[in-house]
């Protein structure tokens, strides 16, 4: 209950801030996205995201608490197109937000305070987001996609219907989960990620891999025809400030 209380005041005491984690081109080495990951430090500390997310979903924080991390992603994205860095943002959206017309309209009012078109950002959403609602998720997969935003099914593999999931939804994206990535080159974690990659690329989709940690999981995963990665072999999530100093340094 603590804890609970003190997430319902959490926005207005400005508590929450955005890290971002580049993702990485393993052929070039530059960095072509950033996912922002939402972050709580209160006055007890930092409190990890898989502990206050469930909880900000529980209680509905999630949709105020949505609707700030989309509109700082934006300003983000406008910070670096200002400066010629044009490389797109990745949100996360919690099933909660994912409701029409509730989106659309948030989405809208981003893109009207930001003053910019929503090409820089994408969205990435969990494959269990979906099938709550097969009708109202294909139309706002339409809808989305005609405003020019791109959407990544996140952690991929994980849920209970990967396969029926993309034949029933259009999305460009797909995100191989970091448990799939853990263990490669030994054990089943390559056969997986292999087929993953494949299935992408005869989808037409792009394949992102995380929680890259090591050479050889990068050497795999390029091998297998996976280009674009994520993971502390790279980089681990960056404060907007540390993303310019990099970026503007080359
Ligand atoms: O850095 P990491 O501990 O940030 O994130 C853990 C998990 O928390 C992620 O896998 C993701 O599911 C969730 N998460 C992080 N940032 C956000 C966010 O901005 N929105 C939502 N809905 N979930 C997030
Ligand atoms: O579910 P989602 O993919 O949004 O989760 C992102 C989470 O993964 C964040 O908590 C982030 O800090 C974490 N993460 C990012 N890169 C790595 C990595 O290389 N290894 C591990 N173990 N976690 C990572
Ligand atoms: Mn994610
Ligand atoms: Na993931």
């Amino acid at each position: 209950f603590e804890m609970r209380n003190k997430l319902a005041t959490a926005l207005e005491n400005e508590e929450f801030y955005l890290e971002y984690q580049p993702l990485v081109d393993m052929h070039t080495n530059q960095w072509v996205g950033l996912e922002a990951l939402v972050r709580w430090k209160s006055d007890v500390g930092k409190t990890p995201p898989d502990v206050f997310i469930p909880l900000a979903e529980e209680t509905e924080i999630i949709l105020p608490l949505g609707e700030w991390i989309l509109k700082k992603a934006c300003e983000f994205s406008n910070v670096l197109r200002q400066k010629q860095l044009p490389i797109t943002i990745s949100v996360n959206l919690s099933a909660l937000q994912f409701s029409y017309p509730y989106l659309i309209q948030m989405i809208d009012t981003a893109l009207e305070e930001s003053e910019v078109s929503m090409s820089g950002i994408e969205l990435e959403i969990t494959e269990s987001l979906l099938m709550n609602n097969e009708q109202e998720g294909v139309k706002l997969l339409d809808e989305l996609r005609s405003k020019g935003i791109k959407v990544s099914i996140d952690d991929f593999g994980t849920g209970y219907s990967s396969l029926s999931y993309l034949k029933k939804f259009k999305v460009d994206k797909i995100k191989i989960d970091r448990s799939f990535v853990k263990d490669i080159p030994d054990g089943d974690d390559g056969t997986i990620a292999k087929i993953i990659i494949e299935l992408a690329e005869s989808l037409q989709m792009e394949v992102v891999a995380e929680g890259v940690e090591t050479k050889a999981q990068e050497a795999f995963l390029t091998q297998e025809g996976c280009r674009i990665a994520q993971g502390y072999y790279y980089s681990k999530p960056l404060s907007e400030k540390e993303v310019l100093q990099t970026l503007e340094t080359g």
